[in-house]
């Protein structure tokens, strides 16, 4: 009896040194801001991300979500990790080109034909090489979350061709790439933080903007919009982006239970949003919204003299990131 105690004592002993009961977890709150509202998918992925953290770390670690940009914009938030001061932010990866310029090829007009590919991309090496760089501006990407192909919205007229962009003050994102690709389009392009639009649209400063539907339902563009159209010209990421100088002094585990949740968190996001998209879509169009898609032809023919924009904003993303991008699709798509 006596020996069978030991022997139990030594294997208790022996498996708990690499059991989670040794596992270093501290209480931490952290902070984890947000443009979007709290009934956007992201607020999903973020429940889903702390019951995995709840688990892993026996309820140390918490998230505390802001909404509606109440802890600032995307590249206010980004600077305040930067810099410490705040946990983590989900963030549109456009607004951070003046940060990580190679992040600009996520903006290419037309680059990712469906959300699969943007996946592959994402979740593999290009991914990884994308958070090198941004590891070295003071940022842990721990995962890409979605944001979702984008669509037009405005209060003018109908958009089903090239014309119909001609003059229409379009809000688009604080990045060249997209000032260019409205520009190009004939649209007047105005560079505005995400937090301005809904009121922008409303006193009618600007007649347009382009978001997935999921955005232009949660955000509520369509009470302010008239016609929306499927344009689909670019697929942007979100980033759950962690301050680095904050992360550097987790733990090892604390580290680890984050980016292993942060997929978590990812896939539960990624899974809502595109049954949300199709929801949304009814719930703008029952608003009375006028919806209108472009003909196969008239897609060509936007995607075709949208190209201009890769040769003009190659150098500033860097060729080699441009070229491994199309390298990676060319392989995808084979
Ligand atoms: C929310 C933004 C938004 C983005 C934009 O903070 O700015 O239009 O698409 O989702 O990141």
């Amino acid at each position: 009896m006596r020996k069978l105690l030991l022997t139990t004592t030594a294997i208790a002993f022996v498996c708990s040194a690499a059991a989670p009961a040794f596992a270093e977890f501290n209480e931490r709150n952290i902070r984890v801001s947000n443009g979007i509202n709290a009934d956007h998918p992201v607020g999903n992925g973020i429940k889903a991300m702390q019951a995995c953290l709840d688990d892993k770390s026996g309820g140390k670690l918490k998230l505390t979500a802001f909404w509606g940009g109440a802890l600032g914009g995307d590249l206010q938030a980004t600077q305040a990790l930067r810099s410490g001061v705040q946990e983590a932010v989900v963030t549109s990866s456009s607004p951070l080109v003046g940060i990580v310029p190679a992040l600009g090829v996520f903006d290419l007009p037309f680059l990712f034909a469906n959300a699969d590919e943007a996946y592959k991309v994402l979740d593999g090496d290009f991914g990884d090489q994308m958070n090198k760089k941004l590891e070295e501006a003071g940022l842990v990407n721990l995962a890409y979350w979605e944001n979702g192909f984008r669509n037009l919205s405005n209060s003018v007229h109908p958009v089903n061709k090239w014309e119909d962009f001609a003059g229409m003050k379009v809000r688009v994102m604080q990045n060249n790439i997209f000032l260019d690709t409205f520009q190009n389009l004939g649209a007047n392009a105005t560079p505005m933080a995400f937090g301005e639009v809904f009121s922008a649209l409303e006193t009618k400063a600007i007649d347009a903007q382009e978001n997935p539907y999921v955005t232009i339902d949660t955000s509520k563009f369509y009470e302010v919009q008239k016609y929306v159209t499927e344009t689909n010209h670019a697929y942007t990421p979100f980033l759950f982006l962690f301050s680095k100088p904050i992360f550097d002094t987790y733990s090892a585990d604390e580290q680890a239970a984050l980016r292993d949740c942060a997929m978590v968190g990812r896939d539960e996001e990624r899974k809502v949003i595109q049954d949300l998209n199709k929801k949304s879509l009814e719930k703008i169009k029952a608003a009375g919204i006028e919806v209108n898609t472009l003909s196969p032809e008239e897609q060509a023919r936007i995607r075709e003299k949208s190209m201009v924009v890769y040769d003009k904003h190659k150098a500033e993303i860097g060729a080699d990131v441009v070229d491994g991008i199309l390298a990676k699709l060319a392989e995808i798509r084979k």
